[in-house]
């Protein structure tokens, strides 16, 4: 946490009643983090800088590349542990807020490692009952798997994208509600995108001219990440007109969150019925997620549009986006 380990404990003051404000980076490389400070509520204001209507929680997860600003009230004499565990619970990051010099807090334990399987994939319905991320029922498509063949839903076969693609999802989840894996259902109020409303709405009132799709896509034991099948080095950069508008729909046909950043315009993350929702400029999509944002072309140039997990990026999850002028 800002450059220093657990152990050094790094650490910042309040006086108790005062309201504080955290802006939370997730400056890492490939660590999502699960992040809370028990005894103090979670009040979320802003995402990626964008201010939002408050919303008050005990838990967030987030990508590399997000900002969440967050604002806590701790009223006790007493100190706090800000706890970031990441995702698989190999580790954390801590620090302490404190009224004083040299006080410290119970840090917590991991929870337990979450196992990714196929139902993440939506492959198993059965366990699924009661979890919002996939009610909607997603399928996958899988070579070796019984589904696969026998799914009427295949809207895209693993073929046309190539050997660098083990999956696609043939009948994607819309959802923005599901907190992701290993936070469904752990007792904590845990934040979701559906949460996130950016005050005063889109910044462009128009519908999209048109739609770019495009589905994440990888081979987990190839370790091998593309857009559409295509690595960067094989793809031709996306054009954008100055001024359009545009929806890109991103399917995640991995069984990995991947976090998307489109560099030098916003996106403007849509909710399941098509209402405006969020302004971002890292967006994560989950595994077996369909999700739709409406970007306007407002910065010509050449911009970097790529997963923000650094070997994703630069196994070849990235595309060059043009704005013409
Ligand atoms: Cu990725």
């Amino acid at each position: 946490m800002n450059g220093t380990t657990p152990a050094g404990n790094w650490t910042a003051r309040f006086s108790p009643g005062e309201s504080v404000r955290l802006r939370f980076i997730n400056g890492s490389a490939m660590s999502f983090f699960d992040i809370r400070i028990p005894g103090l509520d979670l009040t979320v204001v802003a995402a990626d800088g964008q201010d939002i209507e408050p919303v008050t929680v005990e838990e967030f997860r987030m990508a590399p590349g997000e900002v969440l600003d967050a604002i806590v009230k701790p009223q006790a004499d007493s100190a706090y542990t800000i706890f970031a565990q990441s995702m698989d619970r190999s580790g954390f990051a801590r620090g302490t807020l404190s009224p004083r010099e040299g006080l410290t807090a119970q840090i917590p334990a991991l929870d337990p490692r979450p196992l990714l399987a196929m139902s993440d994939m939506g492959m198993s319905m059965a366990g699924r009952k009661g979890i919002a991320g996939m009610n909607s029922g997603a399928m996958v498509n899988m070579p070796g798997m019984a589904a696969s063949s026998s799914s009427p839903q295949v809207h895209s076969s693993r073929a046309s994208f190539g050997p660098g693609v083990d999956m696609v999802v043939a009948k994607p989840r819309t959802d923005l509600d599901d907190p992701g894996v290993g936070l469904r259902q752990n007792g904590r109020r845990v934040l979701t995108y559906a949460d996130l409303y950016t005050t005063g709405g889109a910044l462009d009132s128009r519908d999209a001219g048109r739609e770019i799709e495009l589905h994440l896509t990888g081979h987990m034991q190839r370790f091998m990440w593309s857009f559409n099948g295509q690595k960067f080095s094989e793809s031709a950069p996306l054009q954008l007109n100055y001024g359009e508008r545009v929806r890109f729909v991103l399917i995640n046909d991995s069984m990995m969150i991947h976090p998307i950043h489109l560099h030098g315009q916003w996106s403007e993350v849509q909710a399941p019925d098509g209402s405006f929702q969020v302004r971002k400029h890292t967006v994560m999509v989950q595994p077996a997620q369909r999700l739709s944002y409406l970007v306007t072309a407002t910065a010509p140039g050449r911009w970097a549009y790529h997963c923000h997990l650094t070997y994703h990026m630069a196994a070849g999850m990235f595309r060059e986006v043009r704005v013409n002028s």
